[in-house]
């Protein structure tokens, strides 16, 4: 027994707190980890630089290059971790037998069948994203939005196929499947027409959404977009399409990335008025450092901000939760540990707070006692059950963790 444990647990159950059925309640919540993070977004089926608008800068040793390495890196990072993971991969991400290659046009299920060996072997679901970006066909930056059809159609029948992959995915592991759709198409400078780019994003989703699937086992995600490098002056999915489009196809679920929004803007505020609305949406958590920068997800503010809605909208199984973050210019396997830790660390703490004390002082008008006790509660002792989480999951407790990090970077990464 856990001294520190116990006396923290009687501290929280004073509030009304079941931290034992807090953590308990936590394992089973999935976390999907995004592959990409490996190998700074890029994938196996082409070697030209990462396109679309977003950078993965730095130069840090190690990068996996192959499948077996990004699959063994992730696996490392994953046991350094607790909790629940499923597997977040890109089309870019296929893997083809020797002398075999296709478009992403026709991509099909076999190119996958490595990943869901792997996810499989660890019990994970696995989400999918078409890869509308780093690649030839993009003509003058745009995809879905091409005024050029047969640029447009390639597109379409590249989300076609992937609806067809997610599809596989979904009835391999007997977990739902979220697709994501993410262009990042636009403009560098003022446009002329900025409906028709938007009118041609909507038929192209439509087309693509009309590959048949069954709404409980695969979830197509729209993700918006403020702009992006190269693209400043104009994004065609922005939040108000995106959102839109996502109200008025039913199915479709929103997607929000704390990345893509003016910096004053917090998604954490966001997600309970989508709630309101949406049965289900996903959420792509980064952290934006003045930009869409895809820092390492830390256990900050708005971080733990974004897990306190989720967790007192009582919606742990209505928001599908993915990281989003990838840095080339520090360790990637110690870059996805530290993702995921804070992720986890957020939900323990948001699932360890009083909430409904909480409302009924904001509900009786109690603002000046509401504003103190939320102080106050900072000081519950969180990080004796985030040791109790991290023991009973099996994994450190602490950075010991970063002892196996530098221990794989000296005896594998730094042999690559
Ligand atoms: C880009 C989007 C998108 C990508 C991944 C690789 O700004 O956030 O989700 O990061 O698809
Ligand atoms: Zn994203």
């Amino acid at each position: 027994m856990n001294a520190r444990y116990e006396s923290a647990k009687q501290m929280f159950a004073a509030y009304g707190i079941d931290t034992d059925a807090a953590i308990d309640k936590l394992k089973t919540i999935p976390l999907a980890v995004n592959c990409w993070q490996g190998d700074d977004v890029t994938g196996f089926d082409q070697d030209g630089p990462l396109t679309g608008g977003i950078q993965a800068t730095g130069n840090y040793p190690g990068k996996a290059r192959t499948p077996e390495e990004l699959m063994a890196d992730m696996e490392k990072a994953m046991s350094l971790c607790p909790g629940k993971k499923k597997l977040n991969i890109h089309a870019s991400y296929a893997i083809f037998a020797p002398g075999e290659k296709v478009d992403r046009d026709k991509l099909e299920p076999k190119h996958f069948a490595k990943w869901v060996e792997f996810a499989k072997a660890h019990g994970m679901g696995i989400d999918f994203n078409p890869t509308f970006f780093s690649h030839p066909n993009i003509k003058d930056g745009l995809t879905l939005t091409s005024p050029d059809e047969n640029v447009r159609r390639f597109w379409v029948e590249h989300g076609k196929a992937c609806v067809r992959i997610s599809n596989y995915f979904a009835k391999e592991t007997g977990i739902p499947c979220v697709m994501n759709i993410w262009i990042g198409d636009g403009f560098k400078d003022i446009p002329a027409d900025r409906m028709g780019p938007r009118l041609r994003y909507k038929q192209s989703i439509e087309e693509i959404l009309s590959e048949p699937f069954d709404p409980k086992w695969v979830k197509p995600c729209v993700e918006s977009k403020v702009f992006g490098i190269g693209v400043e002056a104009f994004t065609a999915g922005s939040a108000e399409f995106t959102l839109s489009f996502a109200a008025t196809h039913p199915g479709c679920l929103p997607l929000m990335d704390n990345g893509h929004y003016h910096p004053t803007e917090v998604v954490s505020d966001k997600i309970p008025a989508l709630l309101c609305f949406f049965p289900e949406i996903a959420l792509h958590i980064t952290r934006p450092v003045r930009w869409d920068s895809d820092h390492v997800v830390l256990f900050q503010d708005e971080t733990l901000e974004m897990a306190k809605e989720i967790v007192r909208c009582n919606a742990t199984d209505r928001v599908y939760m993915a990281l989003d973050c990838f840095d080339a210019s520090i360790n990637r396997i110690a870059a996805w540990t530290v993702a995921i830790r804070s992720w986890q660390k957020a939900m323990l703490v948001a699932m360890c707070m009083p909430h409904a004390y909480l409302q009924g002082l904001q509900d009786a008008g109690n603002f000046t006692e509401l504003m103190m006790r939320q102080e106050e509660i900072k000081n519950l002792p969180f990080s004796d059950v985030w040791r109790q989480y991290c023991v009973s999951c099996g994994v450190a407790p602490d950075g010991s963790w970063f002892d196996e990090v530098k221990a794989y970077e000296r005896e594998v990464l730094s042999r690559r």
